[in-house]
């Protein structure tokens, strides 16, 4: 039997194929799952529409999740459809171009609020949402990464929202738990996506983790789509508050 047979499954972040989303719809997808997938805006739209045409009676809305409306329209929407969710998958970062290629001191009070805002607080407010249209109970997922908690170069004020990010997956685990909630959080290697565009050094950060990691090779988004089908499923009924790696084993490096 599918691991995910009769499960819905709500997938915020999926911007083109290459991204993380969209590698974990797909492991979804397969395992049975029932999918919504939102856009952040019009410029969005048809590449989304597209990529869930490829999957069996997904469907799309538009959400931008700097907006406490569109986040409260998209819920109001689900829950006048009659939708009821096992899942949500939130795939979602933005820091303002300047903060991620200079130094960390220069980071602007208006810098520092996006990028927690966007990345972050976001997903505390879809979280609450979405719970309420988890009768059943249901599993959460973010996605994170290794900068949180190492200074990796440039990458900054977003290190920042990512350790205020994966403190949010402890406290709304403690929080959703009595209610059959699980709130976990994916932390993946580098990949090259659209999140990963521009920045300085990225094919010899590559390199690097392709030298070094225990597994000597770089994270393939379908290892994350996996990992992330695990956690939704049934499998991982007891895990919660937790950053699982998903990096060839890259974090566990010292020097
Ligand atoms: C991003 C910046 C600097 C170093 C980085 C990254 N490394 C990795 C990333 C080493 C792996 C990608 N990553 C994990 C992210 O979370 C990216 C977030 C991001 C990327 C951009 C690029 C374009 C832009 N704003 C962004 N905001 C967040 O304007």
């Amino acid at each position: 039997m599918p691991l995910l047979e009769n499960r819905t499954v709500l997938v915020m972040g999926v911007v083109n194929r290459w991204s993380l989303a969209h590698a974990i719809a797909a492991a979804l997808a397969r395992e049975g799952a029932r999918l919504h997938l939102t856009y952040q805006g019009e410029r969005q739209r048809e590449t989304v529409e597209q990529v869930a045409a490829a999957f069996p009676q997904a469907r799309t809305w538009p959400c931008d999740v700097a907006s406490d409306e569109q986040v409260q329209a998209l819920f109001a929407r689900l829950a006048s459809e009659g939708v009821e969710l096992d899942g949500l998958v939130h795939s979602i970062a933005f820091a303002q171009r300047e903060d991620l290629d200079r130094a960390f001191e220069l980071t602007s009070r208006e810098g520092f609020r996006v990028a927690l805002d966007v990345s972050a607080y976001s997903f505390i407010a879809v979280a609450h949402a979405a719970a309420g249209l988890m009768p059943r109970g249901g599993s959460l997922l973010t996605l994170t990464y290794l900068g949180s908690e190492r200074v990796v170069r440039n990458y900054n004020v977003m290190g920042v929202a990512k350790a205020a990010l994966e403190a949010s997956v402890r406290y709304l685990a403690a929080d959703l738990g009595p209610r059959g909630i699980r709130v976990n959080a994916i932390s993946a290697g580098p990949v090259k996506t659209a999140s990963a565009r521009g920045i300085r050094d990225f094919t010899s950060i590559l390199d690097q983790v392709a030298q070094r990691a225990p597994l000597r090779r770089i994270t393939d988004p379908a290892e994350v789509g996996d990992a992330a089908a695990f956690l939704a499923s049934d499998l991982s009924r007891g895990i919660t508050g937790e950053v699982l790696y998903v990096d060839n084993g890259y974090h566990i490096l010292g020097v």
